[in-house]
């Protein structure tokens, strides 16, 4: 096992990781901005580091300042969490070139997946049912034209260097495609210096499922199930649940067997998504892979038993997977609403600043993902996150309940949440039957009358 371990995040899941460290004994180093000084993350590791000013692009971002700490703490491995580097394939690399183990995928892997038209024919030749679109990249729109008119309209322009919803757009028709064409290569290029994009036919009203797959170094590849994810506004999740009201037990193993092949296909190891588009007649699509470990990761945790976090560690230190795929059970229901320190009535409007009380809910089947307390400062440099509250339930209803309970018991004062926003979700009869799609939020915000107009135009 590793002798001490650095983590190259800040926020809850620095936390979480450090836990999980704790847990397996692990001596663990903290790294922090100027403007994380007071982080709890900084006072709950063994030891610390200011790697620069609160700008990411300085601090948590910064490759050389990262290995420097590394190396001035003598660590042997890096966890990077999620956002920031954990999907950098070169930070991968160096970590691995200067001798630290870097707890997640190979840079193959984090390369090969972060090329959407590349994961997307990797997944094809695995068996992996991906959406009809292009057969790889298109250099102009008068190669993309005829592809769409095979296709069908609408389709949708991607960045092969996106992903996370980045650098797409929408066509309706032949004229759409010609106007937006351009511009989504102008937009990719100038985001991710890669202008590359392809097509593919642009599925309305899908709801986002995506498979917690997990593999070892002794080729042992297993998947959790999967998570529905399709409360999200401008491609930020607000609420995931596990397992999804909307697959049967049938489902749920035949889409986890593809994402294994899938995952299989490249070698897999370490915690990784599969993230499929469910249709409204029941098809589904393969549509990217995320390399890293998730911020809704715990849902998965409550329903399985299994720590991710944990098993990352242990199977990046070249530990066997502890379960095999037929130890693997689901039980119960498990839903996380993310706590946001944002105005939902105001477009989500961020509301950074001083906390000047917090109380965490509790009681049975609440847990509270959280690097925040009373008199911490929410920094305007980074993620809105203040918090993940998550509540588990024998069924659905039950899980729903507590968090319905918790959401009220929960008090945040001096800067606003999205407590309210959930609140509104979870009494919503569409949400109560599971009836979701990726447009929920936007209609919910319709009806909502304490959402102001410019609020909801925003939204949208
Ligand atoms: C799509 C799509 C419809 N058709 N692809 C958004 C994030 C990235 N993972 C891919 N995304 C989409 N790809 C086709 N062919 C709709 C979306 C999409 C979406 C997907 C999941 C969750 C929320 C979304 C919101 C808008 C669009």
């Amino acid at each position: 096992m590793f002798r001490k371990v650095l983590v190259a995040n800040r926020g809850e899941i620095a936390l979480r990781v450090i836990r999980a460290c704790r847990e397996l004994r692990i001596p663990t180093v903290a790294v922090f901005s100027e403007a994380d000084r007071d982080s709890l993350h900084v006072r709950l590791a063994d030891e610390s580091v200011c790697i620069g000013p609160p700008a990411p692009a300085q601090s948590y971002n910064h490759v050389a300042r990262l290995i420097s700490a590394a190396e001035v703490t003598g660590v042997d491995a890096i966890h990077p969490g999620y956002g920031f580097l954990a999907e950098n394939a070169h930070f991968a690399e160096v970590c691995a070139s200067c001798g630290f183990v870097f707890i997640g995928p190979t840079p193959e892997m984090i390369r090969k997946m972060g090329d959407k038209s590349v994961a997307r024919h990797t997944m094809r030749e695995a068996g992996v049912p991906v959406v009809p679109g292009s057969d790889g990249l298109l250099g102009s729109v008068e190669e993309a034209l005829p592809v769409a008119e095979a296709l069908g309209y609408p389709v949708i322009i991607k960045a092969t260097a996106g992903g996370g919803g980045r650098g797409m757009r929408v066509a309706w028709d032949q004229k759409q495609l010609r106007a937006g064409f351009g511009i989504a290569q102008a937009e990719a290029g100038a985001a991710f210096s890669n202008n590359a994009v392809y097509l593919e036919k642009y599925i309305e009203r899908p709801r986002h499922i995506e498979f917690q797959i997990f593999g070892d170094t002794h080729g042992h590849l297993i998947h959790l199930g999967e998570r529905e994810c399709s409360v999200q506004r401008n491609h930020q999740k607000l609420i995931e649940e596990a397992p999804s009201p909307f697959l049967s037990v049938e489902q749920r193993r035949a889409v986890g067997e593809l994402a294994v092949r899938g995952a299989r296909a490249i070698g897999y190891v370490n915690a990784g998504t599969m993230e499929f588009l469910f249709d409204q007649d029941g098809s589904y699509y393969f549509m990217e892979m995320n390399t890293r470990i998730q911020v809704e990761h715990p849902v998965t945790e409550e329903v399985t038993g299994l720590d991710l976090v944990k098993e990352q560690i242990r199977v990046a230190a070249g530990e066997v997977l502890s379960r095999t795929q037929d130890e693997v059970e689901w039980r119960g229901h498990a839903i996380e609403c993310r706590i946001n320190a944002e105005d939902y009535r105001h477009g989500f409007r961020p509301s950074p600043g001083a906390i000047t009380y917090w109380y965490k809910p509790g009681g049975p089947g609440i847990r509270v993902d959280s690097h925040v307390y009373a008199g911490y400062v929410v920094p305007p440099y980074y993620d809105s996150m203040v918090g993940k509250l998550i509540a588990y339930g024998k069924d659905r209803p039950e899980a729903l309940r507590r968090m319905e309970i918790a959401l009220e018991e929960m008090i945040v004062e001096g800067i606003q949440t999205t407590i309210p926003f959930h609140q509104l979700a979870l009494r919503d009869a569409r949400f109560q039957r599971g009836d979701l799609d990726t447009h929920f939020v936007e209609s919910l915000l319709k009806t909502d009358p304490a959402s102001s107009a410019e609020g909801r135009a925003v939204a949208r």
